[in-house]
């Protein structure tokens, strides 16, 4: 909600959450899109993530988020996003709900060289009826799939927004943003009409 008092517009506060499996480049993505410097939760991968996270493709990955990443970006003066990094290795799954609660919608950010990584963050945005939309993060090595393609393989509706993006890009990263925004609305009811 948008509040006017005397000329100062206090903005919208927007929660959106940047999910997806393993090592995708959520919590670089949170880093390059936030204007303020963004709080994060990395620990050093331990023994216990040997044998249980596949670092197939991301072989040179040392840590890991633990808990979550947080990023603020003003969109427009009624529209700030608060960013919210899910943390990737499956044992950390009970933050998710946590995390979720009173979310517009979220990214899903996706390697096309290990999309099963990011299957359980899709089906848990499906299930809860969570707006989102997928971001391809690319990486050195992928190949260039067409939306189609992508939506496809992680069978996923017509209508869900697919886009490619490099994490590591402001520009790009907030594309992603604006693009969720854009579906987020599109998927609100529309006003009824006044009665007078
Ligand atoms: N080539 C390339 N590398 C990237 C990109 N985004 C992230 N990386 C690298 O990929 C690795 C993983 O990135 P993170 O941002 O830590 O991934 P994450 O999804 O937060 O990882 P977890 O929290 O452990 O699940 C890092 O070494 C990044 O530098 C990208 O767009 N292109
Ligand atoms: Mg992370």
């Amino acid at each position: 909600m948008v509040s006017v008092h005397s000329e100062q517009i206090i903005p919208a506060s927007v929660k959106v959450l940047v999910a997806g499996g393993f090592g995708v480049g959520k919590t670089t993505l949170v880093g390059s899109v936030s204007e303020i410097p963004p709080l994060s939760t990395e620990e050093l991968l331990t023994e216990a993530s040997s044998g249980v996270d596949d670092l197939a493709g991301v072989e040179g990955k040392t840590t890991t988020t633990v808990a979550l990443d947080f990023g603020r970006i003003t969109v427009s003066p009624r529209i700030v996003l608060y960013l919210f990094g899910t943390p990737g290795q499956d044992r950390f799954w009970f933050m998710w709900d946590e995390l979720a609660y009173g979310a517009a919608g979220a990214i899903v950010l996706i390697d096309t060289r290990r999309l099963e990584a990011s299957f359980a963050a899709i089906d848990f945005f499906e299930r809860r009826r969570i707006p989102f939309v997928v971001a391809v993060n690319h990486f050195e090595g992928s190949y260039d799939y067409e939306a189609d393609e992508v939506r496809k393989a992680l069978a996923i509706n017509d209508s869900i927004p697919v886009v490619a993006c490099d994490a590591r890009k402001k520009d790009s990263s907030k594309l992603a943003l604006i693009k969720l925004l854009e579906h987020a609305m599109s998927r609100l009811p529309a006003a009824e009409p006044k009665v007078s």
